[in-house]
């Protein structure tokens, strides 16, 4: 019985992967850090080509310990950040993660990551379609895009 059950476990699995999702991910790469950071910040613009809304509700990666969706907010003066359970996208819309605003907690990271790696990180939506996207670490995109400086925030410090 139960060999039988992982055989349609196993079965299953290319069709849900064939399966085109409505959430779609582009331009995503992460921050390059030193070798000793806790964790790093990912980036990516994320869009919904469905016709009904969807939220994301987890990422996960091999190369990192936990995966958690941030927004940065401004209080007094002070950049804090905030653990989003899901984020919706409406119907045909689309949400960008930028340094300075929403991004990417990626916790725990594998030692060794590099400029030039990449690295999946898998992607699950409400309807349980998952989508396995590439980041490309990158030290170039953080200094051509950066209008706040992240890289000196403490993430491990943070609160959440
Ligand atoms: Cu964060």
């Amino acid at each position: 019985m139960m060999r039988r059950m992982m055989m349609v476990v196993a079965m299953a699995v290319p069709v849900m992967s064939a399966m085109a999702c409505d959430l779609k991910v582009e331009s995503a790469w992460i921050r390059e850090a030193p070798s000793n950071a806790t964790s790093l910040a990912g980036y990516a613009v994320l869009s919904n080509a469905g016709s009904k809304g969807l939220s994301v509700v987890s990422a996960s990666s091999a190369a990192f310990g936990r995966i958690e969706m941030h927004e940065t907010l401004m209080a007094n003066g002070i950049a804090m950040m905030r653990a989003l359970d899901k984020l919706e996208i409406a119907a045909g819309g689309k949400v960008e993660f930028v340094p300075g605003g929403k991004h990417f907690m990626l916790i725990n990271p594998r030692p060794g990551l590099r400029s030039g790696d990449a690295v999946a990180i898998k992607f699950k939506d409400s309807s349980g379609c998952e989508s396995t996207i590439q980041f490309q670490v990158s030290a170039a995109a953080a200094a051509a895009t950066d209008t706040m400086d992240h890289s000196k925030m403490d993430h491990s410090a943070m609160h959440h």
